[in-house]
């Protein structure tokens, strides 16, 4: 017997090439044991469902889809910046506030003094947000310490949510995110320092590392020393790509076998042709190219026409994506970046899996794979990535639990 069967759902499976995000009216799907066990039309189900299933569960018609995952998010973090962003409504750039000591680095003054369990107490209520509009899997990112400690802390910090919320939580080190003040004469003593103290350190707290290969950042040969280091130390590696100018970012990504490029505004044809060779994931943040006013587009047709896998995710952080849903996300991808619908449910589902390296055990509901899956008051694939606000998520499964019914969590109490 399975322990669950849901019927009477409008199954999307977002399996590769299939038209409507693949699509199965009037289908069935069958958990055992925390993974998908059977999907199919109802009528191919091999015998009547209270016969298959400890529980059989109704689906009202409505839209299952893979449970989301949100590839990209700096959620732990101290403070806000909505006064940067009142600055730049009223002309300031996002660089003149970066020079000036405030951006990335005003956030770091504000993250320092906190400890693992306050800052995943900040955390909390934007990691529940995701939560509560489909997502099953959530990256976070380092980033805000700019020393060893507090990029200890801010990774034990997301470590503290995934056991508090009962969720998989991917760390990584964001090792290269901002010149720290302390070493604002030393480069390369800080690149030293990330490279023979951070990295080690985190090994084990994070198991990827990231850069933000920026003029305002760090120059792409700074960047490869440390994408190097962590490769050296076996961490799967992404990059900060291009996002505010032509750093050579995608081609760094595909040279050092990236998981994920993600920005990506500034991207030559050159570097769209590296990441296609290299079979680097393109992920989209459109958050942060709306609330910068960014008027580059990523080159997405570039992209998808040379084969590069498409994701989305939210950016969530405090300068320049202060977003906290990922379906909203999408639609924005959707309306600012010209993706099609199928397209768009496989950039939150399954190709956002394969940014994080998880393509082989969740974005797609298929037998053998967990059984993360939601919900929706939606009718068809197309609907997800249209509405521009909450409420479509009715039912949220994690590993077979079920965790969230319209906002009204169910199961273990976090
Ligand atoms: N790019 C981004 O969009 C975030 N980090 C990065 O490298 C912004 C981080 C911030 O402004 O706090
Ligand atoms: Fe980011």
């Amino acid at each position: 017997m399975w322990d669950q069967l849901w019927v009477d759902v409008r199954l999307a499976t977002v399996v590769p090439g299939a038209a409507d995000a693949g699509l199965i009216e009037d289908a069935a799907l069958g958990v055992a044991g925390g993974r998908i066990v059977w999907v199919g039309a109802r009528s191919a189900l091999p015998a009547a469902p209270h016969q298959l299933a400890h529980e059989v569960r109704t689906g009202g018609q409505r839209l299952l889809t893979p449970g989301l995952v949100d590839c990209h998010t700096h959620l732990v973090f101290g403070g806000d910046r909505a006064l940067d962003f009142d600055l730049r409504s009223q002309g300031v750039s996002y660089a003149a506030i970066a020079a000036a000591g405030g951006g990335i680095r005003g956030t770091v003054a504000r993250t320092r003094g906190l400890s693992a369990e306050e800052l995943a107490a900040l955390a909390l209520p934007r990691a529940r947000a995701l939560l509560a509009e489909g997502v099953t899997t959530l990256e976070v990112k380092s980033g805000y310490g700019l020393d060893v400690a507090t990029e200890l802390r801010m990774l034990e910090a997301a470590r503290l949510l995934g056991r508090q919320l009962d969720v998989e939580v991917v760390s990584t080190l964001l090792a290269l995110h901002a010149l720290p003040p302390e070493f604002s004469d030393d480069r390369a003593g800080y690149l030293d320092q990330v490279i023979n103290e951070l990295l080690p350190a985190a090994t084990g707290l994070a198991s990827q590392v990231d850069v933000f290969c920026e003029s305002i950042a760090f120059t792409r040969a700074e960047c490869a020393r440390v994408l190097g280091a962590a490769r050296d130390r076996g961490l799967a590696v992404k990059v900060h790509a291009d996002q505010l100018s032509d750093q050579g970012g995608a081609e760094l990504a595909a040279e050092f076998g990236a998981l994920s490029a993600d920005h990506l505004e500034y991207t030559s044809a050159q570097g769209v042709a590296a990441l296609a060779a290299s079979g680097t994931v393109a992920v989209l943040l459109p958050g942060a190219y709306l609330m910068l006013g960014e008027t580059r587009r990523p080159p997405v047709a570039a992209l998808r026409a040379a084969g590069v896998p498409l994701a989305v995710a939210t950016d969530l952080n405090p300068g320049t994506s202060p977003c906290t849903s990922l379906p909203v996300a999408l639609t924005l991808a959707r309306a600012q970046f010209g993706l099609g619908a199928s397209e768009g449910v496989a950039a939150v589902t399954r190709v956002a899996a394969a940014a994080l390296g998880l393509g082989a055990s969740r974005g797609t509901l298929e037998t053998g794979k967990r059984a993360d899956f939601c919900l929706w008051n939606l009718g068809h694939p197309r609907e997800l990535g249209y509405w521009l606000g909450p409420g479509a998520c009715h039912v949220v499964v994690r590993e077979g639990r079920v965790r969230l019914v319209e906002g009204a969590v169910e199961g273990r109490p976090s």
